[in-house]
């Protein structure tokens, strides 16, 4: 039995970044699966802030994707998912937190717009993240992954998004632009890892699964933290 356990929703794109990192670095794992709209009361005390993931290992508690991830790197090191050079480690840095604080947040932004007005700007803006991620991002180190030619733990950060353009394109007509073909052939190239095979939803799945944000209906911390219409 593993003396790690995850506590995870199947439909989570946070969660899905920590368990494509388990499964890169074939990490033994026990994965506990949270019913979010109906979350176990002793959740709180694995989770603070009551979120997917959060990871138990031994008497340590981590939590937050973008942490656990950088931990069970530092706790497995091979295969590293993090560059060695402190310059290139910090770019990793930059780029994970822009993909948390701006991208997903747009991203969600967008799908709980219920004004058209509010909608159609907000779609700009995820355009405008898209296209900056492209020349500032992915094509300036020239490889095939985000940092080059090694995956590494942006590449597993940003992906659960491109998974689910599907749902952008189904719910608000959005797609990447046609100028983001670095990013296009990354995604697809990403699509083809047999860890990415492994936890991929469907597209029907993924669109049904975002309805709750898109009609309105979602209440709860996410909802209320992004909402601005
Ligand atoms: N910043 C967190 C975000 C995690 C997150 O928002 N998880 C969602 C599911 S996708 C959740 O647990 N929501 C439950 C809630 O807000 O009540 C991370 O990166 O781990």
């Amino acid at each position: 039995m593993s003396d790690i356990q995850l506590y995870s929703a199947k439909s989570c794109p946070f969660a899905q970044r920590t368990r494509l990192v388990l499964l890169e670095k074939a990490i033994a794992y026990e994965e506990i699966e949270i019913d979010l709209d109906n979350k176990p009361q002793w959740f709180q005390t694995v989770s603070p802030y009551s979120k997917v993931p959060a990871l138990k290992r031994g008497g340590e508690l981590v939590y937050e994707s973008a942490v656990i991830n950088e931990y069970l790197d530092e706790i497995f090191p091979e295969p590293s998912l993090m560059p060695r050079e402190p310059g290139r480690r910090a770019a990793a840095r930059i780029w994970i937190d822009y993909c948390n604080s701006t991208l997903t947040t747009t991203w969600y932004k967008v799908l709980l717009a219920q004004d058209g007005e509010n909608r159609r700007k907000l779609g700009e803006q995820l355009q405008k993240h898209f296209l900056f991620m492209e020349e500032a991002g992915i094509g300036k180190l020239g490889g095939k992954y985000w940092l080059g030619d090694q995956v590494s733990l942006v590449d597993f950060t940003f992906y659960p998004w491109f998974e689910r353009l599907p749902v952008m394109a189904h719910y608000r007509k959005i797609t990447l632009p046609p100028a983001c073909r670095r990013l296009a052939a990354w995604a697809g190239r990403m699509s083809e890892r047999p860890s990415v095979k492994a936890l991929a939803l469907p597209p029907e799945t993924l669109i049904r699964n975002a309805s709750k944000y898109a009609d309105g209906t979602q209440t709860g911390p996410t909802a209320d933290e992004l909402r601005d219409d």
